[in-house]
């Protein structure tokens, strides 16, 4: 089974647009209609339903941020009444009120169709048993991927994340073959099992379906060397419905966003303009089959890039980038910007620390001063304070001349960082506090 859905992953650009203009217009003309907050930017930008003729008109479309959610909290934004909604979902917010999605039956059944399409993507089949250690809950990533391996037939082990000595246990003796999770969780996992002794390359776990939180190419070689997997990209956020929005195919060359369901652009975060395609900025994304929570340009402020290139995998749908980031993720340092993912990238080039980091951030006086602390390997941390000026010495220059920025290295004893079952936490920037 090469395909989940063979006739929609596959089909003609020019055929899927002629689907996306259609579905389009029918949200454009349902949310005008049954949500206020539509209804009335509209009329603010003395916009009808009428004016969308083409895929070209999607620029004139108002958009839609995180703080309209939150404005409309909980159910402003829905489109059907509560009794058509049979799932509630929320995003944590870090601060104020979270944001509420909803779904109807059959959001729940698209979303459940396109999760068993990245299982699919991911070699999955009716034989394969999931171990899902993604969070249940009111986030997403748990309940989502649940229903889309059980859509697919494939067998769910809902595990949820956390208690890493269990998820051993259970991968071993289930005979998982697919591990869904955050990257970092991922990772943590992999590192107890080894100190555990268990001999990855021994079990039959063969893919990692990693998402909910940015990460590296230096990751993926890290997870896919210590797990022994093939490890695949999965994006998603839950204002738009949840893991299952792209995901990266075999090719590894970025993953593919359901077109089918989604409209992709980038745009200028501050210009608020589109770019061309192969350009990076700020990924917005209308969903244009959804019935409880039809979104219209929603602002993700995930950075990434388009690209429309053929792919060897058959998917017609165009392949968006690694995120690296977010918009409001961006750390300014002395007027530098700065992704957590690339200090990631940096530090999993020396082989003598472990992918386990924090990025601090202070100001002294006038200036900025960025400190990453980082866990030394086990078999570093006993070595010459020599060679360990050294090591930082080395890393700072690298750091100093990839991100044009320097940083205080410290270096701190392995497992002392906090790890996190869900997304991992990489910056604390006291300069807000
Ligand atoms: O994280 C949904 C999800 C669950 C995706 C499981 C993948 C797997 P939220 O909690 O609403 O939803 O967070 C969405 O997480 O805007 C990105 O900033 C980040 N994110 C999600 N997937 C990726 C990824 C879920 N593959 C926010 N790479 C998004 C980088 C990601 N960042």
């Amino acid at each position: 089974m090469l395909y989940w859905d063979e006739k929609h992953e596959t089909m003609p650009r020019e055929e899927l647009q002629t689907l996306q203009l259609h579905r389009l217009q029918k949200t454009v003309e349902k949310v005008y209609h049954s949500v206020p907050f539509y209804y009335d930017a509209f009329k603010e930008k003395g916009l009808e339903p009428g004016d969308i003729k083409s895929l070209d008109d999607l620029k004139h479309l108002p958009f839609t941020t995180k703080q309209d959610l939150r404005n409309q909290y909980p159910y402003g934004l829905f489109s059907v009444p509560i009794e058509d909604i049979i799932r509630l979902h929320a995003s944590s917010g870090t601060t104020g009120k979270p944001t509420v999605v909803g779904y109807t039956e059959n959001d729940i059944n698209i979303w459940a169709n396109l999760i068993a399409r990245c299982l699919v993507i991911g070699g999955g089949n009716k034989k394969s048993v999931v171990q899902n250690a993604y969070g249940y809950g009111l986030f997403t990533g748990g309940l989502g991927i649940h229903h889309g391996v059980e859509c697919l037939g494939a067998a769910v082990v809902p595990v949820s994340g956390g208690n890493t000595q269990r998820q051993l246990m259970l991968m071993q003796d289930f005979n998982s073959n697919i591990l869904t999770s955050t990257p970092s969780y991922a990772l943590h996992i992999a590192d107890e099992g080894r100190e555990s002794g268990i001999d990855f390359e021994s079990l039959p776990l063969s893919t990692g379906i990693f998402g909910a939180e940015p990460w590296s190419e230096n990751m993926r070689k890290q997870l896919e060397d210590k797990l022994n997997i093939t490890a695949l990209d999965i994006y998603g956020l839950s204002e738009v419905m949840g893991p299952g929005v792209a995901m990266e195919c075999p090719a590894k060359q970025g993953s593919h966003i359901f077109e089918d369901h989604f409209i992709a652009e980038v745009i200028d975060p501050d210009t608020e303009e589109p770019l061309p395609n192969g350009q990076q900025g700020e990924l917005v994304i209308t969903a244009v089959t959804k019935e409880a929570l039809p979104i219209l340009r929603y602002r993700t402020r995930d950075i990434t890039v388009l690209d429309e290139k053929k792919c060897s995998c058959g998917r017609t749908h165009t392949r968006m980038k690694r995120v690296t980031g977010r918009t409001d993720d961006m750390l300014i340092i002395r007027g530098v910007n700065v992704f957590p993912s690339q200090v990631e990238s940096v530090l999993l080039e020396f082989g003598e620390t472990e992918p386990h980091y924090l990025i601090e951030v202070y100001r002294k006086g006038e200036l900025d001063t960025m400190e990453i602390k980082v866990e030394l390997s086990q078999n570093m941390f006993s070595d010459t304070v020599r060679n360990l000026e050294e090591l930082e010495h080395r890393i700072r220059s690298r750091i100093l001349s990839i991100l044009n920025v320097s940083a205080r290295i410290k270096f701190v004893e392995s497992k002392s960082l906090p790890r996190s079952a869900g997304k991992a936490q990489r910056v604390i920037d006291y300069r807000k506090l």
